[in-house]
């Protein structure tokens, strides 16, 4: 293991005073965004140069402390923190040393190296604050825990006892998602034992497909371990980029395939980083309309005889008329559907062409090489699930997957949600201790402001659960380590006019460790301690295998402190300290619940928090470590393996689809013109799709204020020089993005990495409104629609048009 600390590294910001001062002062990145309050309250008092001086004066040994983030980052990183008289002076990862043939490499990506500037950034929060203008306008003055928390437990009190307790919420937050022990969850205990709260379902990442997976193949664990590609000689990624999106350490095992010869096709409408890396060919495709694709590919294959004959008699309904459920009529088919039975539309490549705007020979080419090639794995990613035909491209790829016969076998893929049956051990070690919630409404992500707004406008038809109506608004927010508020919520600017309206929801209680976006809407903003200083264990996503301790690597400053702590300080006020507490601190809790699963769940192979602390270095395996095949078992023996849907088998024909006789979710998923997609009269205002994408240099908004991460990667507007050129627009210039719900201007890109009629902004920039209330920052999401989807009655934000001019 390296100790020294060399003076070329990094650590030279931290340490050379008046490279940080001009840092501070003189970043025009950071003027950029609103730090009105912070920069007064948050951060003067303080001396930033005390972090410079602590290191500057240290003679004494290193100790590498080994943890890992709690972001949901799509990874989960071996990360070891250098550490010098209690300051962070240095991250690096983990060593060849410690390599092991079954697991991903888990080295962090650039902003892992990046930590340390997001952990000690002078503009970080330091001290509790209270709202002292209006809601909305960042204005705080600061305040002792003590007032804090009493007036956070005296609102819970009262809000719970006028409007009841489904008045009370708490925000999607994905900052601390990414370990067993958060905040959120905490509080949700804390919740409970005070007579509950409104829930939310939904995941606004993965949602879409999740819900519709089923009705190919019972469940939505549709994912294998990435190992069994390992001879797979063809990967098509559709809508997928793990190079940046990490997704599980996917691209760890690509790159290892890469090598070994395995052939890369990647379908997106951008030359993604992925592509740029692994791809032998990039076929761009319009937003929204993959099942064009989808649909010819299929009516190639089976025109040409390429499908899987044998796989679909014994294991699939509703491919032609012979294999149809019972009870339905005629010309439902796939078969009657692609030959245009019904609808006179042969779905042809050509067809498809000026849909998609792919070459109907690249259609051919693509299907024919997918079906030929044996076995295959085409993978889906998640951005096009997040449009709001993201429920039927999700399944379409399944209906591809199934018709070659590339389910259940080793080196194909289901397609679909695409995640393993790893236990989400993140879910499962906290999920005993929150206590029962006496609210049993509960609400889609994407009612949240509807739900603020007027309780009348969420129903059962647009997402609401285990009730008729609700009993009241939403009156109370927390929000701890969640942008979502604002900022990575779709159409920002009509969330936000529903939180600026102190009658509405009447008490908003926001932790971070940054004045985020979202931190502005606060009543009560706190500044929590970031990962580094506090313990924690972090799970990998759904495709990875083992769990990693996030050990605490050094104290918190200033007058931060972890969630929990001052959760358990509202707990004494309400007269439930015991109870919510059992007299844990943190730390205890972690090590109970670990030690609680490995006690109660041999089967996964969860360790003892010591052996994850002392005995393997902070990391284990747990199982299924390595050679899972989804659908595996169904496959080699159906009779006794049935598909966990109704008919028992792969449904490529959904009855239950079909008597939900709703358009946009068809018992055969189909392409159907999305509303905002390229077949919308508004493209007369409006020509330009944008899509939004996860970009290397932060988890969607997380670490957006670290500068060495904006040096990365700049906010900009990806344009084709043909849509430049019609709107004379030139490159490096300002340009205004519009739409009927917003305005962004932020400086574009002209390259042909993206397809013409498609614009595309890295999701997760700061939403900066001028005094005009003009976003200056790029923040796509003052444009997104918060349209749902058919029948997830979920988030869609990818699915929007645009016209772009010069600013
Ligand atoms: N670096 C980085 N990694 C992350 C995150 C991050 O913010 N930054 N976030 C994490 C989180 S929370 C999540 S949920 C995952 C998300 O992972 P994904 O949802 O898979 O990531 P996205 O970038 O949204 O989408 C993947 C690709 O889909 C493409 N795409 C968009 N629309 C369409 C379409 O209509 N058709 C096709 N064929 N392609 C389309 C985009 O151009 C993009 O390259 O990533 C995780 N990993
Ligand atoms: N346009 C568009 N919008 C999107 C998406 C998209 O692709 N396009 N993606 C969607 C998806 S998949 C997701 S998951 C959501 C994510 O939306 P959010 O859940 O809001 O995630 P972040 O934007 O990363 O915000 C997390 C916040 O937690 C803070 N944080 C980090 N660590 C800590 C900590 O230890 N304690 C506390 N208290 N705070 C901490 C960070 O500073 C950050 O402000 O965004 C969604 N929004
Ligand atoms: S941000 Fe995620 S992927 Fe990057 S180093 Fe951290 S844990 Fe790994
Ligand atoms: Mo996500």
């Amino acid at each position: 293991m390296k100790s020294q600390n060399s003076q070329n590294d990094e650590s030279v910001h931290l340490i050379e005073p008046l490279t940080r001062r001009r840092f501070i002062q003189g970043s025009s990145a950071l003027m950029a965004v609103p730090f009105i309050a912070s920069k007064s309250i948050a951060s003067a008092p303080e001396n930033p140069s005390i972090i410079a001086i602590k290191t500057l004066n240290n003679n004494s040994d290193e100790r590498v402390v080994s943890t890992c983030s709690s972001f949901d980052c799509g990874g989960k990183c071996d990360i070891r923190a250098h550490v010098k008289e209690g300051v962070v002076t240095r991250i690096s990862t983990r060593p060849d040393a410690d390599l092991d043939e079954e697991m991903p490499i888990m080295r962090a990506c650039v902003r892992g190296r990046s930590y340390r500037k997001f952990v000690y950034h002078p503009n970080r929060l330091k001290y509790p604050m209270k709202r002292v203008g209006k809601r909305g306008e960042g204005r705080f003055e600061r305040i002792s825990w003590e007032e804090a928390t009493t007036l956070i437990a005296d609102n819970m009190k009262r809000i719970n006892d006028q409007y009841g307790a489904a008045s009370r919420f708490v925000s999607l937050s994905t900052g601390v998602t990414g370990g067993i022990f958060s905040g959120a969850n905490m509080l949700r205990r804390l919740f409970n034992l005070t007579g509950g709260f409104l829930e939310n379902y939904h995941s606004v990442s993965n949602g879409n497909t999740m819900a519709v997976t089923p009705y190919t193949y019972g469940t939505s664990a549709s994912g294998s371990t990435l190992d069994t590609l390992e001879n797979t000689p063809l990967v098509i990624l559709w809508g997928h980029n793990p190079n940046e999106t990490i997704f599980g350490h996917s691209n760890h095992y690509f790159q290892k395939m890469k090598k070994n010869g395995t052939k890369f096709i990647v379908v997106d409408p951008r030359y993604s980083d992925t592509a740029s890396s692994l791809a032998d060919q990039w076929i761009p495709i319009l937003p929204t309309t993959d099942n064009a694709m989808m649909d010819a590919m299929m009516y190639v294959i089976i025109s040409e005889g390429l499908h899987d004959q044998a796989f679909i008699d014994n294991y699939t309904v509703g491919f032609d008329e012979h294999l149809m459920p019972e009870g339905v009529p005629e010309n439902e088919s796939l078969v009657a559907y692609l030959m245009g039975k019904k609808d006179g539309v042969v779905k042809t490549p050509e067809w498809a062409e000026p849909i998609t705007k792919v070459p109907a020979d690249t259609i051919r080419q693509l299907a024919r090489e997918y079906a030929n090639t044996k076995p295959a794995a085409l993978m889906q990613g998640w951005g096009p699930q997040r449009h709001i035909c993201g429920e039927r491209s999700a399944r379409g790829a399944t209906l591809l997957a199934t018709i070659t016969g590339n389910v259940g076998v080793k080196g194909g893929w289901a397609a679909g949600y695409g995640m393993a049956v790893t236990p989400d051990l993140r879910k499962t070690l906290a999920g005993p201790s929150l206590f029962e919630n006496k609210v049993k409404a509960k609400i889609n992500i994407t009612n949240w402001v509807q739900a603020c707004e007027d309780k009348n406008l969420v129903t059962p038809d647009n997402g609401l659960k285990n009730a008729k109506k609700l009993d009241t608004e939403i009156k109370m927010i927390f929000s701890l380590a969640g942008n979502y508020m604002t900022n990575q919520n779709p159409d920002i600017l009509h969330a936000a006019k529903v939180l600026e309206d102190e009658n509405k929801v009447e008490f908003i209680v926001y932790s971070d460790l940054y004045m985020t976006p979202s931190a502005k809407y606060a009543d009560i903003l706190l500044p929590e301690t970031s990962f580094m200083e506090r313990w924690n264990v972090g799970g990998t996503w759904g495709t990875g295998n083992y769990i990693i301790l996030s050990e605490k690597v050094i104290e918190p400053e200033f007058e931060r402190r972890s969630d929990y702590e001052w959760l358990r300080e509202v707990a004494d006020k309400l007269g439930v300290g015991e109870q919510f507490s059992e007299g844990r601190t943190e730390k205890e809790w972690i090590e109970h619940l670990v030690n609680d699963a490995h006690e109660k769940r041999p089967e996964d192979g969860i360790p003892t928090f010591d052996e994850l602390l002392v005995k393997r270095r902070h990391l284990l395996k747990h199982k299924p470590h390595t050679g899972h095949v989804a659908f595996e078992k169904n496959i080699n023996d159906l009779a006794n393996n049935p598909f966990e849907t109704p008919s028992g088998k792969i449904e490529i024909f959904s009855k239950r689809l079909y008597e939900r006789n709703d358009a946009d979710i068809p018992a055969l998923s189909h392409y159907v013109p999305a509303i905002e997609g390229p077949e919308d009269a508004l493209v007369t205002r409006y020509p330009l799709q944008l899509i939004t994408w996860k970009g290397r240099n932060r988890a969607n908004s997380t670490q957006f204020a670290n500068p060495w991460l904006q040096e990365v990667q700049r906010q900009e507007l990806w344009i084709n020089p043909i849509d430049a050129k019609r709107r004379n627009i030139e490159d490096d210039s300002r340009v205004k993005v519009s739409n009927d719900r917003g305005v962004t201007m932020v400086p574009v890109k002209i390259t042909q990495r993206i397809m013409p009629g498609v614009v595309a902004l890295q999701a997760g920039a700061w939403w900066q409104p001028d005094e005009k209330g003009i976003d200056q920052g790029g923040c796509a999401n003052v444009l997104t629609s918060a349209r749902s989807t058919a029948m997830a009655h979920g988030n869609a934000h990818q699915t929007l048009l645009v016209e772009v001019s010069k600013a």
